[in-house]
């Protein structure tokens, strides 16, 4: 540009030029996301993606929740810019993946990340953003649990920043009463019907014992299922010493994306304090019944959340970079 502005006094037509840049510079900046982003850039990139996304979910079907799970929290935190993924490090110190509440983020989903990008920084360096990455392994792991499919659009940076301290307050807790659940989801601007449908990811995967010891050991939860609170007990009886210990989030179906969510926490055997709350509350009751009974309409409105999770607060142009490796930023 600095070229271009030198010679404006002297050649009439580079006024004109420097118009075009300028205004190519603008679209590249505020560009936003597209389903073919990488159609000239990366052409392999659909094929690579589900290439690794499917090998990696057959070999570790554990894979599925973790990816989801990520995706979600990354993000909730500022936006899906891949944040999430970033080791702490001197410059920026505690990140997001070492918060507290992140203590449990499993490493199956950093895995399959590292081996997306490191295959596709092999096909076209430096071309794929990592949020990418993880926004279309997240959608292909829902498909292949048994889920729906919806459309990834294309074209978001990795983010600059990631702190730990961002992560309190912009996640979810179980221990959370449903105001304050569906508060937190209203100021991104989600309904209770696209929170309860979201939720519904808790369809697979599993929660560690303390996430839930307290409804089954310390105040036993009159909501829980007394059968299912029993063999919990008997799962969770060394807690303390195993903390690895965990229990599939839906007891009926594991690993499959299903409505069974729904109609568990119908029979009491909802796992976490919130899951089962949402069968009780008036504001969520009428939406977990509806789900529980119509499998279509959950996977509709799953979708759609979940498209729109995809795209919030995602950082285009200079907002943010492609990173070299997805679990460190460039400048380091
Ligand atoms: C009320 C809101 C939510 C709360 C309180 C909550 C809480 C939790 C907790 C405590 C765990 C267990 C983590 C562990 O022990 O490792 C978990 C697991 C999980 N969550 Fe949520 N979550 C919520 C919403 C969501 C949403 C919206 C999604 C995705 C769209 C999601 C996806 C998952 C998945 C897939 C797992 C299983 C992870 C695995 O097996 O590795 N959750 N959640
Ligand atoms: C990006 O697209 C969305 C939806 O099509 C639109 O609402 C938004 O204004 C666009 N943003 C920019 C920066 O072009
Ligand atoms: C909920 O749990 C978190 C972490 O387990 C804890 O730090 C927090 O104090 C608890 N909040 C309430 C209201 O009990
Ligand atoms: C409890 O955990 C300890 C430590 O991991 C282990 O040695 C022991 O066998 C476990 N006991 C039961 C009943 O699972
Ligand atoms: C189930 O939900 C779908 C999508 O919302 C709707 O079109 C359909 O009519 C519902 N089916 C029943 C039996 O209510
Ligand atoms: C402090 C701490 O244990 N952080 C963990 C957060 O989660 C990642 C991914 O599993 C672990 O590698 C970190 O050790």
């Amino acid at each position: 540009m600095g070229v271009l502005s030198n010679g404006r006094s002297k050649i009439s037509i580079l006024p004109f030029l420097s118009t075009i840049f300028s205004l190519l510079a603008l679209v590249t900046e505020s560009s936003n996301l597209t389903k073919d982003y990488y159609k000239r850039s990366c052409p392999m990139f659909d094929q690579v993606v589900t290439q690794i996304v499917t090998t990696k979910q057959m070999d570790t079907p554990t894979t599925a929740a973790a990816v989801i799970r990520v995706f979600f929290h990354d993000c909730m935190v500022g936006g899906c810019d891949a944040s999430t993924l970033v080791a702490s490090n001197a410059l920026q110190g505690k990140t997001e993946r070492d918060a507290d509440v992140n203590l449990s983020l499993p490493g199956d989903a950093f895995d399959l990340v590292t081996r997306v990008k490191t295959a596709l920084e092999l096909q076209c360096p430096g071309v794929v953003s990592c949020a990418d990455i993880l926004a279309v392994s997240a959608r292909n792991l829902v498909k292949m649990t048994g889920g729906p499919y919806y459309d990834v659009l294309l074209g978001r940076k990795d983010g600059l920043v990631s702190k730990a301290s961002r992560v309190a307050g912009n996640i979810a807790l179980p221990n959370m009463t449903m105001t304050r659940i569906i508060d937190l989801f209203k100021a991104k601007g989600f309904t209770v019907r696209e929170m309860v449908a979201l939720v519904g990811a808790h369809t697979i995967g599993f929660s560690h014992c303390k996430e839930f010891s307290n409804r089954i050991f310390n105040q036993p939860d009159p909501k829980m299922n007394p059968k299912y609170m029993e063999g919990l007990r008997q799962l969770c009886a060394n807690y303390t010493k195993d903390p690895t210990m965990a229990a599939f989030n839906d007891v009926m179906t594991p690993g499959k994306f299903d409505n069974m969510y729904y109609r568990n926490l119908q029979n009491g055997l909802g796992l976490l304090a919130t899951d089962q709350a949402m069968a009780d509350d008036p504001r969520t009751k009428p939406i977990v019944d509806e789900f529980a009974s119509n499998e279509t309409a959950f996977f509709d409105e799953f979708a759609k959340a979940m498209k729109k999770v995809s795209v919030f607060q995602v950082k285009t142009g200079k907002e943010g970079e492609i990173r070299h490796r997805c679990d460190q930023f460039n400048n380091v």
